[in-house]
Order: structure tokens, then C-alpha cells, then sequence
């Protein structure tokens, strides 16, 4: 499509102003085809950003090796750029957004010259839903292009339906402008002046110097995650990091859940488990954000706002995770994990035998036992949902699907229970605010370090985090609501000797089941301190799990000394949001306090 057969108005203009600000050679809308897929990806073959994978083994796939200063969401560089500073809140950088545009307009100045300027249109949901929405990003990266493809419904169609409408503007570069007959290299970018900024007030993002996942996809977390929970906020819906998955019963009743989990805690293996437990049934509707808007009926629906998973690849096997293995066996991308001699691809834990020798991410001559990783820990892989096996009926349903059930969570070798429920939605609102998770490498910095997530979007919250709790508070007040259940689960909790109690994956259907029956109004619970929790033969049903008596009761125990030594750490998270944070929240705390010491 050419460039004056847009109608929408204030798309023609934006991409004429970014024209004349970033300079780029050219220009091109994609329509989204899968012509211009395979166009892009001969095209990053041949200039060695991408290499493709063996055809019989991989098919419709690619390999590309990023830049090593450029692994992972850079939360150091992420701005949001609120008019006032308390809008952004103590767990946002903030800059000025006066100050902030002209640092850019410096750095966007002529940043695309001698490239290609795509002009991206993206549906964050399925089209002609009432809970979906449209961003158009502009992108001097053919990779953010092909893997747009997959992660969004994108092209033509999207323009077809923006018609004249509004639409999000997501401004990217690599930060890499080339000089006349200057050669380009495999993964441009500049790793050493990264900014990923998001202008709340006017819903627009700019991003710069990354080409990697959630910095450089930016309908993923910088749009559909923290311009959306704006927009939430002022709508009164919920923009969320969860999975939504359907669980049916081996009645053939169906449920769905969503669950909230910090980047790389396993949501993509939980959203496809396979139950261990004879019956059940799990569904995918998606692995790492929902969109939820109350329906006319009162109840909460969801949304999977993308279309494709941009999973974490180490750890990933048939045993842990086979629905994701066949997901990604075909029409895939894969970043920084290792390539095998036959043109195929391999990472940490893919298979239990190591091969005997790969290239790996860095490009270098990998073998076992040499002392190095074969894939970067936060390699990547994009596949196309409707690949998933177990993808659910709905998932592109435009109405969404009903939820039963919030389930919380995070990493926490002690302490948190395998699964406690919340006494009712204040209370979980309370745990979702309190949540905390060792940290990670879906983001550059230590990793294991314990660290305060709550709902985990303490990367997400595109506004003051205490405002966000209390929009949450506001939402289990609306009228007629029939809200859903609260919980919190921990598959992480570890014995003495440092070594997980809980053997997760498919098991972890057994505590799904409780929460499901929970949800049903059927199962039993024992009342504690911190909420409601299964018995032992709730968990040890049928009784043939594989997980010793001893460690079964240490995983439901409820130490209460742990617990209040929890509690000033507590104070300490709430105390950081001053006079913002909601009298309820402390409130809670105080409840909790007072059941602890009864
Ligand atoms: O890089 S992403 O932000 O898309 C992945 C993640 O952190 O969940
Ligand atoms: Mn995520």
C-alpha cells in the first residue's frame, strides 16, 4: 500500500512527521502477508541477522543471534513520563515528558538513515472485539516486523478496521542510522544509550537503541501491559500480566483462570499443562497478558490481547512443557539459543543427552562440559498460538472467555504456601500488592535476588502502583459484579537442603483442581492467618502423588513466626507509596497482624 491511499488522517501525518525526523531511505506499509514475511526473512538471511533453520527439521523457521549487550528488557532504561512525578509513582523512572521528548528528538534525529521505515498496524485482541485495540508501530527493524506477525494480528486488515479511528503510536528504533556504504551488522542496535519511554497522558511510546523482545515488540509489554493499564485505569478494566487458561473437569464442567507470575516463573508451562490427574482437561488462551472487561452479566472477560508466544526457550522440553515444543516445531523465531551442526536448534534442558557440539549464542564453538551456555537464559522463541495443540475453542473469541478464578504467584523458597486462598477480593487484592518473586533473567540485573512484584507488574504499571491497587479495590466494588476467587500459589518452595518440595508442571494440576472445586463452591478448606488452604488429600488426590508425606505437610504449612516476620518488610513496601497508598491495604495488614498474633 502506498503511503497516500491511508485514510486515516492522523496516521498519514505521524508518519510523514516521523519521516522527516528520523530520515529514513524508505518507506513501507505492511500489509502482513505471508509474501511479505517470507520477503523480510530471504532479506535477513542474506544480510545474516537471521539464518535459516534446516527445512526438514525446522520448518518455516529462523535463528538469529543478538547483539550481547542486547538480552533482555533493560527496566533501568524504561521511562514513564507522566506529567507530574507522582503519577508515575516510586516504582517508575520518571522524567519530565518536555525534557524527555527533546532527549529523544536528539536521538531520533536522522536514526534511521540508510534503512527501511515499516510501518506496523496491530490489533491487540481479536478484531471486532469490543475489548481489543488498534497501535500502529514504526520500526526501522525488519525482526520487530516478522515477529510483529506473529506476536499481533497485523497488516491491512487492522488498517481495514482502524478506519479513521484512534490508534496507540509506538515509535521504534534500533538506534543505528548507516552511513553511505557503510555495512550493517547482524543485530544493529546501541546498547549503550537505551531508552524505552511511554507517555501516559497522551498514550504513546517511543522506544530506542533495542531491538530485543519487550523493548523493541511494543504491543507487547509497553503497550498492551503499560499504556493499557492507563487506559484501564481510566475505563475501569483491567490490563493484566496473566495467563488465561480453560480447565474443564472430568464432568465436562469448564472454568477459566487467570494467573499473574513475574516474567520467567513459568506461565507458559502452566498455561499448557498437561494434567497428571486422570480427566482433566487444560485449554490456552494465552501465557503472558489478559485484558478483562466486565460483561453484562457481571462477570469479569478476558482477552488474549496477542496472538503468538514469545516464550522463554531454556528449560523448555518435551518433559516440562510438550505442548510448547509443538508449538514452536514449525514457523518460528528463535533468538540467542545455540544452532546444531544439522541447521537445527538446541538449548539448556531441550534434551537429556547434550549434543556434542553446537555454535552458540555467542557465535562461538560450544561443547558439553566446556563451561559455557549453549543459549542465553533469556533466549527466545516467537510461535504462533494457533500452533499450540491445546489452543482453546475461544482463544480468538471477541466476546472473551468468563473468569472463575485470579490465581497470584511468584518464587519464594519459603515461607508462601503451595496454595492459599484469599478470604475474600479486598484480601486478595492486599496479596496481589504484596507479592514477591527472586528476580529473574527476563531482565537485566542480579538474578535470585528477592524482590517485591506486586501483581507482577511491578514492570508493567504504566501509573502510580497505589492508584493501581486501588483501581483494583474499585473493581470488586462495581455493581452486580460476581467477582472471581483470589489465590496464591508457590510452586518454589524449597527443603533444607536447598531442593524444590514441589515437582510442578503437570502436578500442578492438582492444586488447579482445588481451586477450580473452590471456585465451584464444592471443596472443603482449612481456615489460617493468611487465607483458606486445601488439606493434604486435597492435594494427595488421587493418592498416588509422587511427593513425600513430611514434604507435603511443609508445603501447606502456615508457620506463623515466618509470617510475622514478614510483616515489617510489609510496612516497608506500603510505607514507599506514602500518603497515595489506599487506607484499605493498611488496613488489611493490620487484619493480618492481629489474626497472626490471636
Ligand atoms: O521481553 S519480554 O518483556 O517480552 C518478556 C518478559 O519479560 O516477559
Ligand atoms: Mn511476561
Amino acid at each position: 500500500m502506498k503511503l497516500d491511499n491511508l485514510r486515516n488522517k492522523k496516521l498519514k501525518e505521524w508518519i510523514l512527521e516521523v519521516a522527516e525526523l528520523c530520515t529514513p531511505d524508505s518507506i513501507e506499509i505492511c500489509d502482513g502477508s505471508q509474501a511479505e514475511y517470507d520477503r523480510l526473512s530471504e532479506m535477513m538471511v542474506q544480510s545474516r541477522t537471521y539464518i535459516k533453520l534446516n527445512e526438514q527439521k525446522r520448518p518455516g523457521s529462523y535463528l538469529c543471534f543478538s547483539d550481547p549487550g542486547d538480552v533482555a528488557r533493560v527496566e533501568d532504561r524504561t521511562f514513564i513520563c507522566s506529567k507530574n512525578q507522582i503519577d508515575a509513582g516510586p516504582t517508575n523512572n520518571w522524567k519530565d515528558p518536555d525534557e524527555m521528548k527533546s532527549i529523544l528528538k536528539g536521538l531520533f534525529s536522522g536514526c534511521m538513515k540508510g534503512r527501511t521505515l515499516y510501518v506496523i498496524p496491530f490489533c491487540m485482541g481479536p478484531l471486532g472485539s469490543k475489548i481489543s485495540y488498534t497501535g500502529v508501530e514504526l520500526s526501522d527493524s525488519p525482526y520487530v516486523v516478522c515477529n510483529m506477525k506473529i506476536m499481533t494480528r497485523m497488516g491491512e486488515a487492522v488498517l481495514e478496521e482502524l478506519g479513521e479511528g484512534d490508534f496507540v503510536p509506538c515509535l521504534h528504533s534500533v538506534g543505528a542510522p548507516l552511513e553511505e556504504g557503510q555495512k550493517d551488522v547482524s543485530w544493529p542496535c546501541n546498547p549503550d544509550n537505551k531508552y524505552i519511554v511511554h507517555f501516559p497522558e497522551e498514550r504513546s511510546i517511543w522506544s530506542y537503541g533495542s531491538g530485543y523482545g519487550g523493548n523493541a515488540l511494543l504491543g507487547k509489554k509497553c503497550f498492551a501491559l503499560r499504556i493499557a493499564s492507563v487506559m484501564a485505569r481510566d475505563e475501569g478494566w483491567l490490563a493484566e500480566h496473566m495467563l488465561v487458561m480453560g480447565i474443564t473437569s472430568p464432568e465436562g464442567e469448564k472454568r477459566y483462570i487467570a494467573a499473574a507470575f513475574p516474567s520467567a516463573c513459568g506461565k507458559t508451562n502452566l498455561a499448557m499443562l498437561i494434567p497428571t490427574i486422570p480427566g482433566w482437561k487444560i485449554e490456552c488462551v494465552g501465557d503472558d497478558i489478559a485484558w478483562m472487561k466486565f460483561g453484562a452479566d457481571g462477570r469479569l472477560y478476558a482477552i488474549n490481547p496477542e496472538a503468538g508466544f514469545f516464550g522463554v526457550a531454556p528449560g523448555t522440553s518435551m518433559q516440562s512443557n510438550e505442548n510448547a515444543m509443538h508449538s514452536l516445531a514449525k514457523n518460528s523465531i528463535f533468538t540467542n539459543v545455540a544452532l546444531t551442526p544439522d541447521g537445527d536448534v538446541w538449548w539448556e534442558e531441550m534434551t537429556e543427552e547434550q549434543p556434542e557440539k553446537l555454535t552458540s549464542w555467542l557465535h562461538e564453538e560450544w561443547y558439553p562440559g566446556c563451561g559455557k551456555n549453549a543459549a542465553h537464559p533469556n533466549a527466545r522463541f516467537t510461535a504462533p498460538i494457533s500452533q499450540c495443540p491445546i489452543v482453546d475453542k475461544a482463544w480468538d473469541d471477541p466476546n472473551g472467555v468468563p473468569i472463575s478464578a485470579i490465581l497470584f504467584g511468584g518464587r519464594r523458597s519459603s515461607v508462601v504456601p503451595l496454595v492459599h486462598e484469599s478470604f475474600n477480593w479486598r484480601h486478595g487484592v492486599f496479596l496481589g500488592s504484596i507479592m514477591t518473586s527472586e528476580k529473574t533473567a527476563a531482565a537485566a540485573g542480579k538474578v535470585g535476588e528477592l524482590r517485591r512484584d506486586p501483581f507482577a507488574m511491578l514492570p508493567f504499571c504504566g501509573y502510580n502502583m497505589a492508584d493501581y491497587f486501588a483501581h483494583w479495590l474499585r473493581m470488586g466494588e462495581k455493581e452486580g459484579a460476581k467477582l472471581p476467587r483470589i489465590f496464591y500459589v508457590n510452586w518454589f518452595r524449597k527443603d533444607d537442603e536447598d531442593k524444590f518440595l514441589w515437582p510442578g508442571y503437570g502436578e500442578n494440576s492438582r492444586v488447579l483442581k482445588w481451586i477450580f472445586e473452590r471456585a465451584a463452591g464444592k471443596a472443603e478448606a482449612v481456615k489460617t492467618p493468611i487465607g483458606y488452604i486445601p488439606e493434604e488429600s486435597d492435594i494427595n488426590d488421587p493418592p498416588n502423588l509422587n511427593v513425600s508425606g513430611d514434604a507435603l505437610k511443609e508445603l501447606l504449612r502456615v508457620d506463623v513466626n515466618d509470617w510475622k516476620k514478614e510483616i515489617p518488610g510489609i510496612k516497608e513496601h506500603f510505607s514507599g507509596f506514602e500518603d497515595r497508598l489506599s487506607g484499605v491495604l493498611w488496613e488489611e495488614l493490620k487484619a493480618l497482624e492481629e489474626r497472626l498474633n490471636k
